[in-house]
């Protein structure tokens, strides 16, 4: 079935694929229906071998405005914990590709949660960050305490989540949110070319990369640098490693197959 709140483009550039959102009237409201949308396009696109790096984008006013307020509003604990929303949000988290933000507009709430899973972001000028739950009566429920406060330090995160204060593309690229900042009409067309940069890559090498860089996150430095050396090591049992060495050697451009 054709999914109906997002776009699949499904090759933007060599071995990159790229994924609208896409309910422009509600500002990209991230409803029950679009996140398994969502979830189901990057599991296929994770298991896909012509696609090594994914784009995700909004459009130009929003990447995503957060969670959608009207559907959730009514809701009960009990429905919240029977529907068990932010299990989709585990599934997202498992991508192993890198995925690649292109931000324009409101990336709020649960907007700027789904984007601070993807790894690396490129911003439009007009990009405006922010975890705005406090003034509806609640607070983030979907990686908003951690994953910012990891990224920006405490006293901005504190400050975002216990004000709702909106950030700018220039105070997020300085507080270290995001990659890059650029005119509104190129942020796609960046984000697509930092795809394509990646996804020259080994598509192995890329996963584990990934891997081991989020590994920091979850760990102590010992197991993460051990973590990190065992992921070294296998990649010695892939084609990529003699391919991308002996192309050194012989000064010449690897091809990459990821086998
Ligand atoms: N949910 C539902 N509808 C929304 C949302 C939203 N989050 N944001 C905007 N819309 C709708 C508006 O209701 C409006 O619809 P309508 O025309 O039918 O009235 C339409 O989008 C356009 O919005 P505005 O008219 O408000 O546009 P403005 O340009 O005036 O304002 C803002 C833009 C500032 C972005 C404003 O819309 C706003 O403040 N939106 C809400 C932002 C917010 O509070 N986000 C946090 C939501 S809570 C959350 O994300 C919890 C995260 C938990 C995890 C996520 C699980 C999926």
């Amino acid at each position: 079935m054709q999914p109906e709140h997002i776009i699949i483009h499904p090759e933007v550039a060599p071995y990159v694929a790229h994924i609208q959102l896409n309910r422009p009237k509600e500002l990209n409201a991230l409803n029950l229906q679009l996140m398994g949308e969502l979830r189901d396009a990057l599991k296929a696109l994770d298991a896909d071998d012509s696609v090594r790096v994914i784009v995700l984008s909004g459009n130009e006013k929003a990447f995503a405005a957060g969670a959608d307020i009207k559907q959730m509003a009514g809701k009960s604990a009990i429905d919240m914990y029977t529907t068990d929303q932010f299990s989709t949000w585990d599934t997202i988290k498992k991508t192993k590709k890198p995925i690649i933000a292109a931000v324009s507009g409101f990336a709020l709430g649960g907007g700027c949660e789904l984007m601070m899973l993807c790894d690396m972001i490129v911003a439009s000028e007009t990009a405006r960050f922010g975890q705005p739950e406090i003034k509806l009566g609640v607070m983030p429920g979907a990686g908003g305490t951690q994953r910012l406060t990891r990224a920006v330090g405490k006293a901005l995160a504190m400050e975002m989540v216990l004000t709702g204060r909106f950030i700018t593309a220039q105070e997020a690229l300085q507080a270290g949110l995001i990659n890059r900042v650029v005119p509104v009409e190129l942020y796609l067309q960046e984000a697509v070319k930092l795809a394509k940069e990646a996804a020259a890559m080994s598509p192995l090498a890329l996963k584990m990369a990934k891997e081991a860089v989020l590994k920091a996150f979850d760990t102590t430095l010992e197991e993460g640098l051990h973590f990190e050396r065992k992921n070294f090591y296998l990649l010695f049992a892939g084609e990529d490693q003699k391919e991308g060495m002996q192309a050194f050697i012989e000064k010449r451009a690897p091809v990459f197959t990821g086998k």
